[in-house]
């Protein structure tokens, strides 16, 4: 059965949790409708990667970013190898959804909608519940997950759902959430966050040229050597940063051990 073998594929690939969903089962009222990627889509298939423990729970955001970074490159090796293991064997077309960029930057999108969404593929792909921090946790690995997916064209039958509510309504990372960006319930204020987990984002870098423009020579020089600029032009190389991962790391569900 092809599922399965998709399964065991990837898992001896190194990936954590691989989960199936109907496309018919998908629903994401945001997002935009599958078949403008895939036209003959009949599936999705969620690849889950574990983030690195020691990097969540660390003040340093270097750290948090290096295992961040090795959760984005893994899984987009797995997410091509997997899809052409997929073309390969079934003869059918396979289109792989990183993790999280590139996203579509123009309006009304913004930067703030995927291709698909991750999460609400991955529980109808059985692979966990919503939190109240709005992110998606896992049986076992609890909100640890980084998730991509793959549309086929091949006719699979969703997994199992998950009808444990595993939110135990403790409110740490309502709590804990330095830009308040998780007060009202199923819902992420988007730029509250954005200004915590990403400051040198578009909105930093916008911030600052508007703070330059304007200014005598001198000043703008002053400007250049401010050590604001110099995160800004280390994140226009690494890409999209993230400096705050508090969500997850405060959520204590995790069954692991
Ligand atoms: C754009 C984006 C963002 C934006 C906008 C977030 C948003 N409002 O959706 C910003 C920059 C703010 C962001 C922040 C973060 N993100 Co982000 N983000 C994405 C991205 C690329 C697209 C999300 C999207 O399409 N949203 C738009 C639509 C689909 O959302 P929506 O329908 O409006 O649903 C929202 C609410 O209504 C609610 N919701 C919807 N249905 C239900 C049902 C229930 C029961 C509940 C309780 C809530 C709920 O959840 C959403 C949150 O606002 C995805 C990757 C992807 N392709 O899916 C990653 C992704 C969602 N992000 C992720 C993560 C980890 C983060 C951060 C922790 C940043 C970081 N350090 O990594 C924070 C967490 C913020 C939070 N607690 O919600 C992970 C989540 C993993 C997981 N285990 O769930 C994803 C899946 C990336 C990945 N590959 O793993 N993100
Ligand atoms: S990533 Fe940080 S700022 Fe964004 S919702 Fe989570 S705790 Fe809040
Ligand atoms: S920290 Fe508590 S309230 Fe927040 S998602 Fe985890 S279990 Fe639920």
């Amino acid at each position: 059965m092809s599922k399965e073998e998709i399964r065991k594929h990837g898992l001896n690939m190194g990936i954590d949790v691989v989960g199936f969903t109907s496309i018919e089962d998908y629903r994401s009222q945001r997002s935009p409708d599958p078949r403008t990627i895939l036209p003959k889509v009949k599936s999705i298939i969620v690849l889950g990667h574990r983030m690195i423990d020691g990097a969540l729970d660390s003040s340093n955001m270097n750290i948090g970013m290096a295992a961040r970074m090795g959760v984005m490159d893994t899984s987009k090796s797995h997410l091509y190898l997997l899809s052409r293991f997929i073309e390969d064997r079934y003869k059918v077309k396979a289109a792989p959804v990183l993790s999280s960029y590139p996203v579509n930057m123009e309006a009304p999108a913004m930067g703030l909608i995927g291709d698909v969404s991750l999460r609400h593929a991955a529980v109808s792909a059985g692979l966990g519940v919503f939190g109240r921090h709005n992110l998606i946790i896992h049986p076992r690995f609890g909100s640890r997950l980084s998730f991509t997916g793959i549309l086929t064209e091949l006719a699979l039958e969703s997994d199992p759902p998950v009808k444990e509510e595993l939110c135990n309504n403790c409110n740490l990372c309502v709590e804990a959430c330095p830009g308040k960006a998780l007060e009202t319930e199923e819902r992420t204020e988007d730029l509250k966050c954005l200004r915590f987990s990403q400051p040198y984002g578009i909105g930093g870098a916008i911030g600052y040229l508007l703070k330059f423009i304007g200014k005598s020579p001198d000043e703008q020089k002053a400007l250049l050597k401010d050590p604001r600029f110099m995160s800004l032009y280390q994140a226009s190389f690494i890409g999209f940063q993230y400096n705050c991962f508090k969500c997850i790391a405060i959520c204590p569900i995790d069954r692991r051990e």
